[in-house]
């Protein structure tokens, strides 16, 4: 992002702004609470705070004239050099900050895409961010200060009679078509991979909730993975798959993914495709809460908003209200009374896991398939796969085979096809 750059070695001195509308759940200082986090992790110093209450955001100032010149007149004594928007400014928004408070312009999706750019590790996670960056400066590309091209062709250069802005603009789009495709390719790879593990009949499970859950020290807790937790905002990006065997040795996956957060950028979320498909296709969707969060529910409420533009409001769910240890008991009543059948756990002290591990079996294998199969001696590797993919609830040895009776998820069954014996009676 050419945006986030200070002129000294000192980290940039920004002040935020936020409109404090109707629409919005979140008050503005919850809200400013959010965006100094975001700001710290991407190493600014928040150095004040403008709020204000309006109708609506105001189309062409963002705040009010007036708060704007108010603002110009402490410049001296705050000595900011940056102001971050709480919201997504449009073009025209930013343009006209930058000129009446003279210093850089930055809002909440560009601080978001900022920090998932130091953030990304993988090639698909950098591919996904520049995409995003991209399309969000491409409408922001400034047209002052535009010369007229000299003629010359050549590589790169300006065609004839093309402003540089042109030429920025045309430059900007032959990389967003390269990196779309570069997705793409990313997309099919990972659609093949989850076709094969649905063959597999091994449950995915996709750990999801608000940035700085707990996820990650979750999946570290159940798996033994090695995932970056932190408390920073967005710590991890790219998603990790894991084995884990649930507590009846039956194997499951465990995805940890990138977090959510509210007024996620919609470029954001369309160019992380690919990383987000891994959530549309799992068996079940454990939601981590923060529960020593003041907004939890809010929080919440902000990921099942974004899990419904996925598509995954009927995946199964199960929420964990994680971070007990620090939650307050009265608080944690309420949001016990507030998710429906919540696992009280520490991801970070282990508390709880074990129910956890319980409720995860039971809602996994709910979604199985009753069956009663015959398998001839000589496939005994289907009896081991019965065993660790699906749940046994009797095995008998007969003279034609073994005839086990139980319980398959669904993408398993096809492979005992020709051994079914018919459904379990009375299931
Ligand atoms: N006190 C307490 N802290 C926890 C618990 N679980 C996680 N944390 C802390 O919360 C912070 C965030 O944890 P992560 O596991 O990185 O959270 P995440 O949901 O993966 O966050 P992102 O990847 O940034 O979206 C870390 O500092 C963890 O140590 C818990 O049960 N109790
Ligand atoms: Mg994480």
């Amino acid at each position: 992002m050419p945006h986030l750059t200070s002129t000294s070695q000192q980290s940039l001195r920004a002040v935020l702004l936020a409109a404090e509308t109707d629409d919005s759940g979140w008050s503005a200082d919850q809200s400013l609470a959010e965006l100094t986090r975001l700001a710290a992790t991407a190493g600014i110093e928040v150095v004040g705070k403008v709020t204000q209450h309006l109708h609506e955001v105001h189309p062409r100032s963002y705040l009010g004239k007036g708060k704007l010149q108010e603002l110009k007149a402490e410049k001296s004594s705050l000595r900011f050099d940056a102001v971050i928007a709480d919201d997504e400014l449009r073009p025209a928004q930013q343009h006209f900050l930058e000129e009446v408070l003279d210093v850089q312009v930055l809002d909440r999706t560009a601080l978001i895409l900022h920090i998932f750019a130091q953030h990304a590790r993988t090639r698909e996670g950098r591919l996904q961010v520049e995409l995003a960056q991209y399309r969000y400066r491409l409408p922001r590309l400034s047209g002052r200060g535009v010369e007229l091209s000299r003629l010359g062709g050549g590589i790169n250069t300006r065609g004839p009679g093309e402003t540089k802005l042109e030429s920025d603009r045309r430059r900007m789009r032959h990389r967003i078509s390269e990196l779309e495709h570069d997705i793409e390719r990313v997309r099919e790879t990972r659609s093949l991979q989850r076709r094969q593990r649905r063959r597999s009949g091994i449950p995915v499970i996709a750990v999801v909730g608000y940035t700085n859950a707990g996820k990650s020290t979750l999946m570290n807790r159940l798996t033994g993975a090695d995932v970056l937790s932190s408390d920073q905002l967005f710590a991890t990006l790219d998603p990790t798959t894991r084995r884990h065997q649930l507590i009846n040795g039956q194997e499951v996956l465990l995805t940890d993914t990138v977090g959510f957060i509210q007024k996620l950028p919609t470029d954001l979320v369309a160019a992380f495709r690919a990383t987000l498909e891994e959530i549309t296709e799992a068996d079940l969707i454990l939601h981590v809460v923060d529960a020593s969060h003041a907004q939890a529910d809010e929080q919440a409420d902000a990921v099942e908003d974004e899990l419904e533009e996925l598509g995954v409001q009927h995946t199964r769910r199960l929420t964990a209200l994680n971070k007990i240890d620090k939650a307050a008991p009265e608080r944690l009543a309420a949001l016990n009374r507030y998710f429906d059948a919540p696992v009280c756990i520490s991801a970070l002290q282990g508390t709880g896991v074990e129910n956890l591990e319980e409720q995860l079996l039971n809602a996994v294998s709910a979604q199985f398939v009753p069956v009663t199969v015959q398998i001839p001696y000589g496939d005994a590797d289907l009896v081991n796969l019965f065993r660790s993919r699906g749940t046994v609830e009797t095995e008998d040895h007969i003279a034609a085979g073994t005839l086990i009776t139980g319980k398959l998820p669904p993408g398993l069954v096809q492979s005992f096809k020709q051994f079914l014996a018919g459904p379990k009676a009375g299931a």
